[in-house]
């Protein structure tokens, strides 16, 4: 970039009425999560192609995510799995982390790949399966708090393959009691993440199956339970940013799980497939920020946490964990250059097509210059991926040969 770009694009934005100063205080504090599996080998139900220089222990991802925030500025913390990343002392881990300049973030327990869960976890019709089921959630609550994280999150795979084959309404009570004695462990200051999927593993039902059940789920444990939006797990045509909206308006929205979908939960690239759905949920968020008359919103908006959740089969792990976390940050600089008064003043006069165009001429707005100024002033490299591919990283990791952490 050189100065004249900048130059331009603040003359531009000045003649919109954008406040460029705070659009960069803005983006200094955008702050996303990366999960730790994001950087280990993952794949399909096909094949898991085994990657030279995955990391191969949770110490090893830590270092990837290490890079990943020096040269993004964006990634102080990382989510964790267990039993993924699951280690003998987690004050080390997080020792460990706080040498490289992170954290550990979201604590997800695994209630998926244990054969005793082939047919559920805490809806489990066998008592002893629930009980084990439940110790697990017990135990990250446990983790959480030896590494200083305030969040677990929940992802839970229970479900259904045919009509008939279990007692819907007894898996949901059986569900509810088991999240309750979760909830009963937090302290206070944690949160439980709620997330939701409406199939697959399960393909007839899903026991979380959409935001209607998390948030109802979310209401009946308490003030410290909320709903975690996957991007990924909707029904086609599914309006995600209206359930963003309904949620901040409920002060239920927890946090997210980005991901890019084209099909069902492909896990792909954040804001690789719809970029302007990934724009139009900034907008809700920003919108609630706003919102004067509604505090509890606005300070629900202010705590939502950011998350990356991929699945990177096919492609370089750590550029494609940078790849994504520049499109989040794309996609939010051009939400803050929404004209809100011009905005407000159309849907005042509810002039559809005046309101409407506000909305799209923010995400038409080219904010290359913006971004690359705004790395200068946050002390990183204005070309991220690029600063990667020089910084010789890749071939250090060379090392580590094949064969790292997978799912
Ligand atoms: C699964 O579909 C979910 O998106 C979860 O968040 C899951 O825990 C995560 O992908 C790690 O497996
Ligand atoms: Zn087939
Ligand atoms: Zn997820
Ligand atoms: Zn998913």
């Amino acid at each position: 970039m050189s100065d004249i770009q900048y130059q331009a694009f603040e003359t531009r934005q000045k003649e919109r009425g954008i406040d460029i100063e705070a659009v960069k205080r803005e983006l200094k504090a955008l702050k996303v999560e990366t999960p730790s599996w994001g950087y280990g080998d993952s794949g399909t139900r096909f094949k898991v192609f085994k990657k030279v220089g995955v990391p191969r222990d949770p110490f090893e991802k830590l270092d990837d995510a290490a890079v990943v925030h020096k040269l993004t500025g964006l990634t102080p913390s990382v989510a964790i799995h267990i039993p993924w990343d699951k280690v003998d002392d987690y004050t080390q881990l997080s020792e460990y982390a706080a040498s490289l300049g992170l954290r550990i973030g979201a604590v997800n327990p695994n209630l998926f790949q244990e054969d005793d869960y082939m047919l559920g976890s805490i809806t489990n019709a066998d008592e002893n399966v629930r009980k084990k089921a439940v110790d697990h959630l017990l135990e990250c609550v446990e983790i959480a708090k030896e590494v200083g994280s305030d969040i677990v999150s929940l992802w839970l795979a229970d479900g259904t393959n045919y009509p008939g084959q279990a007692d819907i309404r007894k898996r949901k009570h059986w569900m509810e009691e088991a999240l309750a004695q979760t909830y009963q462990a937090l302290e206070s200051g944690m949160r439980l993440l709620i997330e939701y999927k409406f199939f697959e593993p399960a393909f007839y039902h899903t026991d979380l199956a959409d935001w209607g059940m998390a948030y109802n789920t979310a209401v009946k444990l308490g003030p410290q339970a909320e709903v975690l939006v996957d991007t990924g797990h909707h029904a086609q045509g599914t309006n995600v940013e209206h359930i963003v909206a309904y949620l901040l308006d409920e002060e239920r929205l927890g946090g997210f799980h980005f991901n890019s979908r084209k099909y069902a939960d492909d896990d792909l690239i954040v804001g690789a497939i719809n970029p302007y759905e990934l724009f139009l949920i900034f907008y809700q968020i920003l919108a609630a920020l706003r919102d004067d008359e509604h505090p509890g919103t606005q300070q629900t908006a202010r705590r939502i946490a950011y998350m990356i959740d991929q699945s990177h089969n096919i492609e370089p792990k750590i550029p494609a964990m940078i790849r994504s976390l520049l499109n989040v940050q794309t996609y939010y600089a051009k939400a803050l250059l929404i004209q809100w008064d011009e905005l407000e003043d159309a849907q005042a006069k509810q002039d559809v097509l005046r309101a409407e165009a506000c909305v799209r001429e923010a995400f038409e707005q080219d904010v290359t210059p913006l971004l690359h100024a705004v790395r200068e002033e946050m002390n990183v490299p204005r070309d991220p991926m690029k600063a990667f591919y020089e910084s010789g990283y890749l071939d250090k990791i060379q090392e580590r040969g094949v064969g790292g952490a997978s799912w």
